[in-house]
């Protein structure tokens, strides 16, 4: 039996991330979380791309477009839904949800649900909050974790047992040469 998983070192791996500007006060922590949580595991600032959004419904488009150029290990989507009074959540979160998995699948690259969607706005700050749940940090392990796993599982050094010995944890090493078309 092989046992494959991604790891967290980072160096060398390329984020793009897409983050929403509604409801600012909760995804702006989301997105410092996130980028603290890259750089802490080796990502450099260069190697970081962020796109600002009006909402969550918004997200799928440019992350789709950001994998598509595959100039990006993983695209990491930050946004915060909070529940009002009329059924207008409930539309944005299902689009966000459904378009952020679909563009994974399009684009053949991970793509990272970092999308809160919770009924209060006290909800929406605890899972921001660096010191408490940190969704922010959480997606940008997430991310790091799927990079390195696909890179990992697509590479011809990381299929075979004496791969999986010169190539640590599916990080550069690993690396996928996509054939010209
Ligand atoms: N966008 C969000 O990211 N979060 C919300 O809570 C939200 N609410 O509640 O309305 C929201 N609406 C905007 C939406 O994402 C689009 O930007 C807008 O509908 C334009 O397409």
């Amino acid at each position: 039996m092989k046992l494959r998983k991604g790891s967290h070192n980072a160096s060398g791996l390329k984020f793009g991330i897409v983050v929403a500007k509604f409801n600012k006060f909760v995804t702006s922590k989301l997105l410092s979380s996130c980028v603290e949580g890259l750089t802490r595991h080796g990502v450099v600032a260069e190697d970081i791309e962020v796109v600002r959004v009006p909402g969550a419904f918004e997200i799928p488009l440019v992350a789709r477009t950001l994998a598509s150029t595959k100039r990006f290990d993983a695209v990491i989507c930050l946004g915060a839904v909070i529940r009002g009074d009329t059924p207008h959540f409930d539309y944005i979160s299902a689009e966000a949800s459904r378009g952020i998995g679909q563009a994974a699948l399009d684009a053949d690259v991970p793509v990272i649900f970092g999308v809160l969607t919770t009924d209060t706005v006290a909800q929406a700050i605890e899972r921001a909050e660096p010191t408490k749940l940190n969704r922010g940090g959480e997606a940008a392990k997430s991310a790091i974790e799927m990079a390195t796993v696909m890179r990992m599982i697509r590479s011809a050094e990381g299929a075979s047992p004496a791969g999986e010995a010169a190539g640590k944890n599916g990080a550069r090493t690993g690396r996928v040469r996509r054939r010209a078309k």
